[in-house]
Order: structure tokens, then sequence, then C-alpha cells
């Protein structure tokens, strides 16, 4: 009786293997799709990165100068006063002033605000014979933002090896999904002049997700010459 009984249905055993077997295949499946989800979301986030910085070419050719950041409590989308020159490593940094900008949102696909350090010299609102587009700030020190392949142990050494950019007008940055606590990701929400760009890590203790984008001085130049709006 219990020879024939125990082959009508599924032992434990049999039970627990099937049930592992489907726990490997779904969470097999789940994995890729979190992982394409994620790479989606970081194609979006520079597409917006994108737009705000197109946004900001046409503002300046508009205005004559680039916006200051939002540094309102909450954030209102509306630039705030920024000081126009710099006496120490401070930047102004803020987020993107979207509603300035007349872009839609001003928030990253983790619903996070967009990051905007604009050096002050740009946002000075006419440049004239003596006070001409700062082409070649490079050199003056304080108030230049630069964008390195790693933390410079020195904000204020323009020696520092590694350099990505330097003399941007203006940087864009998003935290993505992560706030990492390594120190590179650390360079980004230090409000300093000094920023770190580099390839995205998921290694422990070196992790790094945040996504930049800078605008090029020679671009912005180019752009406000063609337009006519510099002297
Ligand atoms: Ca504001
Ligand atoms: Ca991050
Ligand atoms: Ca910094």
């Amino acid at each position: 009786m219990n020879h024939s009984f125990a082959h009508k249905g599924f032992t434990l055993i049999e039970m627990s293997i099937v049930l592992v077997i489907v726990a490997l295949l779904v969470g097999g499946l789940l994995a890729p799709l979190s992982t394409r989800k994620e790479q989606e979301r970081r194609t979006e986030n520079v597409a917006l990165m994108e737009q705000a910085r197109a946004a900001l070419i046409g503002f300046a050719i508009v205005n004559g100068r680039l916006p200051c950041p939002d540094t309102d409590t909450p954030l209102d989308g509306l630039e705030n006063a920024c000081a126009s020159g710099y006496t120490s490593l401070d930047a102004n940094t803020g987020a993107l002033p979207w509603v300035t900008l007349e872009l839609d949102t001003g928030l990253d696909p983790w619903g996070f605000p967009i990051g905007y350090a604009v050096n002050g010299a740009f946002t000075s609102t006419t440049f004239t014979a003596s006070n001409p587009f700062p082409l070649t700030a490079e050199g003056s020190s304080t108030g230049i933002l630069r964008v390195f392949l790693t933390r410079p142990a020195n904000c204020a050494d323009d020696a520092e090896l590694g350099t990505v950019a330097e003399n941007v007008p203006a940087v864009l940055w998003s935290g993505s999904k992560t706030a990492y606590a390594s120190t590179d990701e650390a360079e980004n929400t230090n409000s300093d002049r000094c920023f770190v760009d580099k390839p995205y890590n998921t290694t422990n203790t070196n992790e790094f997700d945040d996504q930049l984008l800078w605008l090029s001085p020679n671009i912005l130049f180019n752009r406000m010459v063609s337009a006519g709006v510099l002297p």
C-alpha cells in the first residue's frame, strides 16, 4: 500500500529539487531584467543631461551669460543669485534651474535633482573688451571647474594629474542609482570646484555610477560668436 501511494505524488525531496530549479530560473531571469532596466535609466539620464546642456547654450545666446544654480530648499527650479568671482575653492553648486531653462524636469530617472555647477565668471551679464569671455581662465587657480579621473589629493593644485577637463564653464552631474561611499563619488557632492568622472564600476569599495556632462568653453564661445552675442 505504502509503496504504490508514494508514487502517486512527489516526494518532499522531489518537490525541493523542483522548487530550487524554479528559484534558479526566476532569479536568472530577474537579474538581467534589472540590469537592463538600470542601463535604460542611465541612457535616459544622459539624454536628459544633453538636453540640459543644449538649453544652457541657448540660454547663454539669449541672455549673454549662463544661469546660476537653484539653491532653494525645497528646490523651485528657478536660478538663485551666485557669486561672479571666486575667492576660495567654493563653487556655485546646486541643482539644475530647470524652470529658468524651460525644461520639463530637473530630476534624473531615479528621482533625484540633477546637479549643476557654474563658474561665476560665465554668469557675468555683459562681456566687453575689458571683461572678455573667459576662454583662458586657466591659471587663475580659484573658481575654475575641473573634472578628474580620480579624486585629486588637492583640489587647489593645478598640477594634479588625471585631469579630464579643466576650465569648464559648467558641470552637470547625477548621482544616479546609488550614493556610494567611495571617495570618488564623494568628490561630486562636496560643493567645491573639483569633480570626478570615470567608467561605471560596481566593484566593492571602488563603486562609481555617477554620470557627468560638462560644457566646453570653446563650444559655448563658438555658439555665442556665431549668434553675434559676444563683442
Ligand atoms: Ca531657486
Ligand atoms: Ca552614485
Ligand atoms: Ca568636489
